[in-house]
């Protein structure tokens, strides 16, 4: 079922009728249909957090037949997602995170993706695929080790956590992410995550720029998939009994520029001042803008150790 329907939403000639896909723009219907719950705050009397909308506005929903899978209405404001932008392409992919691009630089290489491109070579740019942060996923072995673990930056650590404990995950710990980038053609296909130790703990999913048909089926490929959409700023979280799922990106899909387009005054802690001023500059803005509106980048946060634990044992590092 999962492949048959990846097939359906990847196909261009004919394009997919998208009328079964759910859209949590539309969640006053998906609620009426019983297709999707309210899920209340666990946590809604913490400071603010930068970047993000206050918590009596945030929506958050169960869908009804993946118990698990929360989904939250974009929770960023502009400034936010314009924030983790400039992180995701500027910073993010900066050695010594890895990337798919890594084997064809030199190791003596300093010079930055995101600077090499707005000097002219924009060829480069549609290049990126993938930054890993913190222990970097090997896309080979699929295991993670010791030896292959990088700083996870503060930034990212810090939000994801506010989030997790929002949401009732007071034990997550980021440790690991996956940056993807997407353009107007690009998939992903099917697959679970499960080379983390600890596979108790949710997986984060944040979706900025274009939108995408994100299609999840069950623990097994035989099982029904259902097919949603994801808007700049939403946020997926694959917990429980949703967090073995297959999923995949069949399709991404030109929408609009609003979510991003003029960043509201809202107080930036200082630690943050450097690159929100990057984001309230429409000059300094202005490539990060024009990538978003033909690109999506998502940004898929794990832990994986269990709580309490500090790093990765020799035995589990021996596959
Ligand atoms: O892009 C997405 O929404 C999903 C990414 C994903 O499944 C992954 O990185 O494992």
């Amino acid at each position: 079922m999962f492949k048959k329907s990846f097939k359906y939403y990847k196909s261009r000639k004919p394009p997919p009728n998208l009328t079964q896909v759910l859209d949590f723009l539309k969640s006053e219907d998906l609620l009426c249909d019983n297709k999707i719950k309210k899920v209340p705050l666990r946590m809604t009397n913490l400071d603010p957090f930068f970047g993000l909308k206050p918590l009596d506005t945030w929506e958050v929903y169960e869908i009804v037949a993946m118990p698990g899978l929360l989904f939250v209405k974009n929770p960023f404001t502009n400034l936010g997602q314009r924030y983790w932008t400039v992180r995701c392409l500027r910073d993010y992919t900066k050695r010594p995170n890895k990337s798919n691009l890594d084997p064809f630089n030199k190791p003596e290489d300093t010079k930055n993706w995101w600077d090499i491109c707005q000097n002219g070579n924009k060829l480069l740019l549609d290049k990126m695929r993938w930054v890993t942060l913190g222990y970097h996923h090997n896309w080979d072995t699929k295991v993670y080790t010791e030896n292959n673990r990088g700083q996870f930056p503060t930034d990212l650590k810090h939000m994801t956590e506010f989030l997790a404990k929002v949401l009732g995950f007071e034990q997550f710990s980021a440790q690991a992410a996956i940056v993807n980038f997407y353009h107007l053609n690009s998939t992903l296909s099917g697959h679970t995550d499960h080379s983390e130790r600890n596979l108790n703990a949710p997986l984060f999913s944040l979706s900025f720029g274009q939108k995408a048909i994100f299609l999840i089926g069950g623990q097994q490929l035989e099982d029904q998939a259902i097919p949603l959409f994801l808007h700049s700023g939403d946020i997926l979280v694959m917990s429980k009994d949703s967090r073995l799922n297959y999923h995949g990106v069949p399709k991404i899909l030109q929408g609009d520029v609003s979510e991003w387009s003029s960043p509201e005054s809202e107080s930036v802690p200082n630690e943050y001042d450097d690159v929100v001023k990057v984001c309230k500059d429409n000059s300094a803005w202005k490539p990060f803008g024009d990538y978003l509106k033909h690109s999506r980048i998502n940004v898929n946060v794990r832990q994986v150790l269990f709580d309490g634990e500090i790093q990765l044992s020799e035995e589990i590092n021996v596959f």
